[in-house]
Order: C-alpha cells, then structure tokens, then sequence
C-alpha cells in the first residue's frame, strides 16, 4: 500500500518527487489508516477544544514576516564549503568586528518558553534571518534540547526543521550545541551512535559543532570530537563556566583551570574555543579578565556564550569584546534577556561606531525582532519564566533553563511552597557532592537529589544513614556509578557507596563498555510503525525509543497538524475564528469553529466547524 500511496500520490504523478518527498508529505503514512485527511486536522482541534472547554481563546493576525531586500550571496557557509573548517577559524581571527552567533531558534526559547517554538514559526521567518543576519558568524537552531522536545511535545521531526531551514538559508553557517557523547539526550551513548548522529547531522547541515560535557571531562568529548574533525566540520571544543575566578576564596575554578582545560582542547584540533557560561555567572570583570587571559595563551578564536538572568551580561560580552573575544552569543531582542543570552539588537547598537562594530543593520534587525515578537505572543502559555533578572544565581549557579523549569517541577511534586528550601537545597547538593559542574545532565543530578531530599526531609547529615533503605533518582545512581563520567575532583565516597547500594561504580569511559548500537535490529523495530526509516530516523529511535515510536503514530493518527498556526496547535480555536491550512500545494482548508455540540451516548461529544464553507461535526471523547 506503501508504494501505491506513493504511485498514486498527485506530486509524483506530475514528476515533482525529490528527496523530501516523503519527510514533507505525511499522507504516505497513511496505511492503515486512511480517513479523510480534513477529518484528522479537524479531530485534533475538536480533541483540544474539549480537553479545555472554557479556556481563554485569543485570536492572531497573521505576523509581518521580515522580507528579504539583497540577492543572497555567497556566505561564511560556503567559505566552510570550500575550504574547510581551519580556513574559517582564521578567518574569524582576521576580523576586527565582533561576530554573533543567533540563538534565537534554540537557546533562546529553550531557555525562555521550555522549548516550544515550532519549525513553521522558524521557517517563516527564516528568508529574513538569511538576509539580515546574513554576516553573522552562526545561527544556533539545532541541539540541546530541541531535539527531544520537538517530537515529544511538538510532534515534528528535528531533522525536518534542519532540513527546510537549511534550504532557506543556504549562506549562514548553522550551529548546534553537543552534548558529548549524550548527544543531544541525557544518557551516555555507544560510540557508533555518536558517529553516526554527527556524521547525519554534518551531511544535512549542521556546520558548527559545540561539544561539552557536564563534567568538564574530555574523555566524555573526546569521540564526539574525533568525529567532527572526520566530517571536516568546525569543532568548537568548549569548557562549561562555574565558579568566579574573581573570587579569591574559590579555589577550584580558578583561571588556571580554565586556562589548562583551553590549552588541552586546543591540541586537541579544536578550530575554536567556546567558553559555555551557561548558568551566567562569568560577571563582566571576570569575563575581561579570563578572556585576556586565554587570548594570550591559546590560539584558535574565542567564542563566548551566556545566560543575561542577573541583567550584568550585555556588560560581560562588551567588556570580553574589549579583551579581544571573537564571537559571541546573542539573540534577537524579543527573545532576549533573563534566562536567554543577551539581547543581540542591544549589542549592535552599542557596539557602533566603535572599532568593534559587529556591522549589522539596527534597522534591519529591528524588522526581524517585530516578526520575533509576534511569533512570541502564541507561546503564552510556555512562557512563564523569571519576571525580573535575579542575582541569585551567583548563590545557586542554576543553569538558565534549570532554573525556568524548576518551579513548575517543584509544584508538580506539591512542594511549591518550599521552592526557597529547594533551591538552598540545590546549593547544599552541589557542596555535597564536591561541588562539580553543572549543566545538563550533570545539573539535573543536583535538582534530582535535592527535591529528593526535601522530600523525604534528609539532610547532608542523616543521608548517608537514612539513605541506606532509599532508592535514590535514577540519575543520581547513575551519576555515582560514573555514567556521566568522572568530576575533576572525584565522588564523596560515603555517599557513594549508599546510592549505589554494592554496585561497582566505573572510572573508565562509559562508551568503552557499552555495546555498539545494532541498526539492522533497531530497523526491523523501527519497520513496525514507519516504513522505509533511514538512518536518522533509525538514531532518533536509538536515542528516544519511546518518543519516536509515539512521533510516528501521532503523524499517522493526525497528518498535517505542522501546518497548523501555533496558537491553534496548542490551544485551539476561539469561537467564530475561522483559520487556514494549507495541507498540501494549492489545497487549503479553510476552518471555522462554531463551539461544542451534544453529547453522545458513548461519551463523546460533538464538536462543531465548518470546513469549506461546509457544516462538520466531528465526536471525540470528553475527558472532562
Ligand atoms: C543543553 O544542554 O540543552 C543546554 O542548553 C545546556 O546549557
Ligand atoms: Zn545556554
């Protein structure tokens, strides 16, 4: 039935079949089931209108997207292309201006609205991004934790997003963050997947890679690293910031650390450097300070990233861009200050006229920030962050986006009322356990454990004994077994031994041991609910079994929900709101919601539209 759909498929009647025929065209999954493709559009906003009969429903126009005014020519992406990574690093060397990196479509929203912004929302943007920030030196889109969420929560594939945004805009270089060998998971993986997702994600369009690992530890980096070298792909080796190096009563992060940790990554074959302050806490003399240091010690470009939650990081990247940074992180004003990274419309503008003038057009830039800030009022309902900047992280050094979910994971648990013993308890942790980096996965240790101790009211003196009859969080037990590899300063050996209960905990590298991933037996499971998988979509079953089996059946069970505006995507529709979906080239359905019908005797209700100028009427079941 498969290649029957495809035969009789209009597109491939008329010759227009290329390669994301099938990714761009999810009517081909429909096998088993064949219902009427309006009906499942319909049914999925009939099942959201009932979820939540009464919810506030508002209604957007249609945003003004950012139109491109100059041919895109030939780009740093194609510098890349030609002549390869070490041509590009010292390209950036040779600049005098400061260089950005747009977080906008990752960090940004990771960090702002729990990841949610959707690939129709980046890509309608995105013939803009290629013409305004077409000198930028990257633009974050990919990685971290967007991988996940796009199909957990999006129902959309990451590598579809890299796909459509890749061909428009072909001239930016296109970065994501790596986590090392937990890729863009939070697990340790085999080493062939590790290669294997690099080597996919360098050939459909990633061109920068930034690898970390949440210890700090290289031998977690090392095979990631190895691996973009192999694609010939920019590998930015990156150190995770903790501490203060200004603090003279801190003696574990100090600049001889970070300095050592440089000098390591960049005999390595690092072609750049990227110093990942992903809690911001690097304050601005500090940054003056390590950057200076650094430029003078190593030699590949500097690259800095930062969290603005204390409000002290525009000043941070203005005083590294004075020591000599070469790129730093920043995004689009909308989308900028708090938990994000800084706000790059603010860093243009104060950097102009001045010798490190970053040569982009305010005016221009301001074009996209209004697309940015119209698209941000559809995620509402993610966005529920820090209200004001807080310097409390310089107590609690809680990653950006740690500290943005953690309130709702507190409530979640019925503990919102000891928010504040929480986060003093994220302190304890971290001393607890010797005070180790903390980013993702390393950082979800210390939350695990501390609203674990909260909990079950433990504190650093009874742990060891009460925790003798505890099972402790998965990803604190598999922290002490080493997992996540080693802390620079070791494991509190107490403790240890009570979380792991005798098992043996591992000093090596976790990828050593375990067994390489088998793709033929992963493509026989993956065959069970997607036809003709290749191998991306055989990494992505690797790394999330479960949400990518849930992924596939959603698009079956659903079809063309990514077409969808967000605000109908995630709340439905207001009364009387009528909105179109393209579901394929030239077919729209144009809908409009009339409000709930009766119930029916089998527990479902009726939901009421009209498709087509047509009266439908579509039962779901009434959860309430
Ligand atoms: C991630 O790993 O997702 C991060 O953004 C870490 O800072
Ligand atoms: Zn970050």
């Amino acid at each position: 039935p498969f290649v029957t759909n495809i035969l009789a498929h209009p597109d491939f009647v008329a010759g227009r079949c290329h390669t994301k025929f099938i990714d761009e065209t999810p009517e081909l999954f429909d096998i088993v089931d064949s219902r009427d493709r309006a009906t499942r559009v319909l049914r999925y906003i009939a099942e959201i209108q009932v979820a939540n009969p009464n919810a506030e429903r508002h209604q957007y126009d249609t945003p003004r997207f950012p139109q491109p005014q100059a041919p895109l020519g030939p780009g740093l992406k194609q510098l890349l292309d030609e002549k390869g990574p070490k041509a590009v690093s010292q390209w950036v060397l040779e600049q005098k201006k400061l260089l950005l990196t747009d977080t906008t479509m990752r960090d940004a929203h990771q960090s702002l609205l729990a990841t949610r912004m959707r690939t129709r929302d980046m890509v309608k943007g995105a013939d803009g991004v290629a013409d305004i920030l077409r000198d930028c030196f990257s633009l974050e889109m990919w990685g971290g934790a967007t991988f996940d969420v796009a199909y957990r929560f999006l129902h959309e594939s990451p590598w579809e997003r890299l796909r459509l945004l890749r061909e428009k805009i072909p001239n930016i270089p296109f970065q994501m963050l790596l986590r090392g060998s937990n890729l863009v998971g939070y697990a340790n993986y085999p080493d062939n997947l590790v290669r294997s997702f690099i080597k996919e994600a360098a050939e459909r369009g990633i061109d920068v890679f930034r690898v970390f690992d949440s210890l700090n530890w290289i031998p977690s980096m090392e095979v990631a690293m190895d691996e973009v070298l192999n694609q010939n792909k920019l590998l930015e080796a990156t150190m995770c910031y903790t501490g203060d190096i200004l603090d003279p009563t801190k003696d574990k992060y100090t600049l001889k650390y970070y300095v050592d940790l440089a000098k390591e990554l960049e005999r390595r074959g690092a072609h750049m450097l990227a110093i990942k302050d992903m809690s911001g806490l690097l304050k601005p003399y500090a940054a003056k300070k390590l950057v200076s240091t650094l430029k003078q010690e190593i030699g590949i470009p500097i690259h800095l990233h930062t969290h603005d939650t204390t409000g002290n990081q525009v000043a941070a990247l203005l005083m590294a861009a004075e020591a000599g940074v070469d790129v730093v992180d920043a995004a689009c004003a909308p989308l900028a200050g708090l938990t994000s990274q800084p706000s790059l419309d603010a860093l243009v503008a104060a950097l102009q006229g001045t010798e490190r003038d970053t040569g982009l057009d305010l005016r221009r830039v301001q074009e996209l920030s209004n697309y940015w800030a119209d698209v941000r009022l559809r995620y509402e309902s993610f966005d529920h962050g820090l209200k004001t900047s807080t310097t409390d992280i310089y107590r609690y050094e809680i990653p950006g986006g740690q500290y943005t979910n953690l309130r709702p994971q507190v409530e979640s648990l019925g503990l919102g009322d000891r928010f504040e013993e929480v986060k003093e308890m994220y302190k304890t942790v971290n001393d607890m356990l010797g005070d180790p980096v903390k980013v993702t996965p390393s950082s979800k240790v210390v939350g695990d454990l501390a609203i674990f101790m909260v909990q079950n009211d433990l504190t650093p003196e009874n742990i060891v004994e009460r925790g003798k009859a505890l099972a402790f969080p998965d990803s604190v037990v598999s922290y002490f077994k080493g997992m996540m590899g080693q802390p620079a300063w070791g494991f509190p050996e107490d403790l240890q031994k009570v979380v792991l209960k005798g098992e043996e905990p591992i000093t090596c590298r976790p990828g050593k041991l375990l067994p390489p991933v088998d793709f033929d037996r992963l493509e026989q499971e993956v065959r069970k609910f997607r036809n003709d998988p290749e191998r991306k979509d055989l990494i992505s079953y690797a790394m999330y079994p479960k949400v990518y089996e849930d992924f596939c059946r959603h698009r079956k069970e659903y079809g063309y929900i990514t077409r969808m505006g967000s605000h109908v995507f995630f709340n439905g529709m207001a009364l009387g709101e009528t909105n179109k979906i393209n579901i394929e080239d030239g077919k729209t359905l144009v809908i409009k919601y009339l409000g709930l019908g009766d119930h029916n005797d089998d527990g479902t209700i009726n939901v009421q539209f009209e498709l087509n100028g047509m009266r439908r009427e579509v039962a779901v079941r009434d959860p309430n």
